[in-house]
């Protein structure tokens, strides 16, 4: 069973402005933000300002702006570190690896012969 939202996560700290982040990039409905545990070099999460817990419970106007947003950072950051291409992925629900509790994307430029960290 899914667990309701719970605004002590890290990111809802983060958007409230109680923890600070490296943000790239700021709408009003979305925030993005470089991930303190990058996989490689340019990771970033893509947070949704609405308090979803995951993509489980998220309103499909929230993903529509989020996936949005993810876009424009994968083409930035697939610039910036002139990267040849850009992993996308999502987690939900411990079992798939979430960690954090509040909708997130991560956005990772990728460099031909180099291998994501395990
Ligand atoms: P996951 O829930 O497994 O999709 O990943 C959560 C990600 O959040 C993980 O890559 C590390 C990152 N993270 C955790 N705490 C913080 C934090 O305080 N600030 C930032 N910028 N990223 C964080």
């Amino acid at each position: 069973m899914t667990s309701a939202y719970d605004d002590n996560n890290i990111f809802a700290k983060i958007l409230r402005g109680e923890i600070p982040s490296h943000r790239i990039y700021e709408d009003q409905y979305t925030v993005a933000f470089m991930d303190v545990m990058p996989q490689a070099p340019g990771h970033v999460l893509v947070v949704p300002k609405a308090p979803s817990r995951n993509i489980l419970d998220a309103d499909p106007t929230t993903l529509t702006q989020a996936i949005t947003v993810v876009q424009k950072v994968a083409n930035a950051v697939k610039d910036v570190f002139d990267a040849d291409g850009v992993f996308i992925a999502q987690f939900n629900e411990p079992a798939a690896g979430q960690t954090v509790f509040h909708l997130h994307f991560h956005v990772i430029p990728r460099h031909e012969g180099t291998a994501l960290r395990p």
